[in-house]
């Protein structure tokens, strides 16, 4: 099982918090994944790296994506099964310094809409930057996600920026900290969009979720 690279299709941006509403409406039983995380961490390069090039826009400018961007891409189930169908998530950057007090605003009532009605058969993928993990705004944000049951990945990016094995045992150390302290997070990836580090971990990660969503769903 593998997701289709170029799969990946552009459906809607959204920027109001009734078309948030609205796309959760009239899809009540959406499969996917949703990234999200701090302003510059690498959520669009990620995407790219495991959907296929070009699928978000990365920006040179931190915050360039303001609005939630929805896609569908398809995963291969091997054998002669038909691909499936899931929804991905590129979500606007939250911490960013440089924005007015209104939008920090305008992404806190959009987050808390979005988090509110995401179905449960979405996983959220946190992306992290390696290097300074487990910021304040990234505390901040997991606000948001207590006491949903959504099944929740982190994923520190940037790790080929990583030269010496101190770094690495320190965000080891920082891994069991998030497992202790939030129930909800269920997995921590180490990924590089630079250099693909951890990426088939994390994809393998995606597939299995949006794949076991949707045999429950056929299931019941
Ligand atoms: N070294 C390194 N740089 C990376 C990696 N991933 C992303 N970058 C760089 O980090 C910068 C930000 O990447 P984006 O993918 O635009 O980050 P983003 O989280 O989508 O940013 P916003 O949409 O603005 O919130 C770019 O200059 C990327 O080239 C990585 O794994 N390693
Ligand atoms: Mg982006």
């Amino acid at each position: 099982m593998e997701i289709i690279r170029g799969s990946t299709h552009f459906q809607l941006g959204l920027d109001k918090l009734e078309q948030v509403e609205h796309l959760f409406e009239m899809n009540p039983e959406m499969i996917g994944v949703a990234f999200v995380g701090r302003s510059n961490v690498g959520k669009s390069s990620l995407i790219n790296s495991l959907f296929g090039r070009k699928t978000a826009r990365i920006s040179k400018t931190p915050g360039r994506t303001r609005e939630i961007n929805v896609f569908t891409f398809l995963i291969d189930r091997g054998d002669s099964a038909e691909p499936l169908p899931f929804f991905l998530f590129d979500l606007p950057g939250y911490g960013h310094a440089q924005v007015s007090k209104q939008m920090i605003k305008n992404w806190q009532l959009m987050m808390g809409t979005f988090f509110e009605g995401l179905p449960n058969s979405v996983a959220i993928i946190n992306i992290q930057d390696a290097r300074h993990p487990d910021q304040k705004v990234d505390q901040q944000f997991h606000k948001f996600l207590e006491g949903s049951s959504l099944f929740t990945a982190v994923a520190f990016n940037k790790v080929d920026k990583f030269k010496k094995q101190k770094d690495k045992a320190a965000l080891e150390k920082k891994k069991k900290e998030l497992f202790a302290r939030y129930t909800w997070v269920k997995q921590v990836h180490f990924v590089s969009a630079e250099n693909s580090i951890g990426l088939p971990q994390l994809e393998q990660a995606i597939s299995a979720y949006c794949l076991e969503q949707y045999s429950f769903q056929t299931n019941s």
